[in-house]
């Protein structure tokens, strides 16, 4: 199965809304493999969102993602790129579908609560970029057989 990278950002902890963007993620049947807050060190933001530096909103980005604690999670489950970034909208809010996050919850595309990696590759280039292997849980969800059909 495919394992995929979720933030919820410094706004999304702030404003109380973890438990909201994790339960999304949970009833849609994702299984949730690993999780931990943490203060981004500078360095960490900076390779995790490398492939925008030298745009315009770059640096607002990074002190973004660095000015309050996060959660950083690893999602398991068919699809489970694709299925999150359904579940989290489209990256500018007030583009976003009503029935995503960030439809629902954001206005500003600089505080839109949530990363999810964008295809399979960059996925597993996140995953040991913000966790180390015994950080990671090996479970069975027994939801399982009944949310995915092989
Ligand atoms: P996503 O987070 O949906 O994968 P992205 O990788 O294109 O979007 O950009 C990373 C983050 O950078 C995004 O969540 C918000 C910010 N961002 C992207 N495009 C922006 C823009 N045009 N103006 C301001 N912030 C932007
Ligand atoms: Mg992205």
């Amino acid at each position: 199965m495919e394992r995929t990278l979720v933030i919820v950002k410094p706004d999304g902890v702030q404003r109380g809304l973890v438990g909201e963007i994790i339960s999304r993620i949970e009833y849609r049947g994702m299984r949730l493999v690993a999780v931990k807050m943490m203060n981004v060190p500078r360095r960490l933001a900076e390779a995790h969102y490398s492939v925008h530096q030298g745009k315009p909103f770059y640096e607002g980005l990074i002190d973004y993602i660095t000015s309050s604690p996060v959660i950083v999670m690893i999602w398991i489950g068919n699809k489970a790129v694709e299925v999150v970034r359904q579940v989290l909208g489209a990256t500018n809010p007030t583009e976003a579908a009503p029935g995503t996050v960030r439809g629902d919850l954001a206005i500003d595309i600089g505080r839109n609560l949530t990363h999810g990696s964008d295809n399979p590759q960059n996925a597993e280039l996140e995953v040991k970029l913000w966790f180390t292997s015994d950080e990671l849980v090996e479970w069975t969800r027994v939801t399982e057989k009944w949310v995915f059909e092989d």
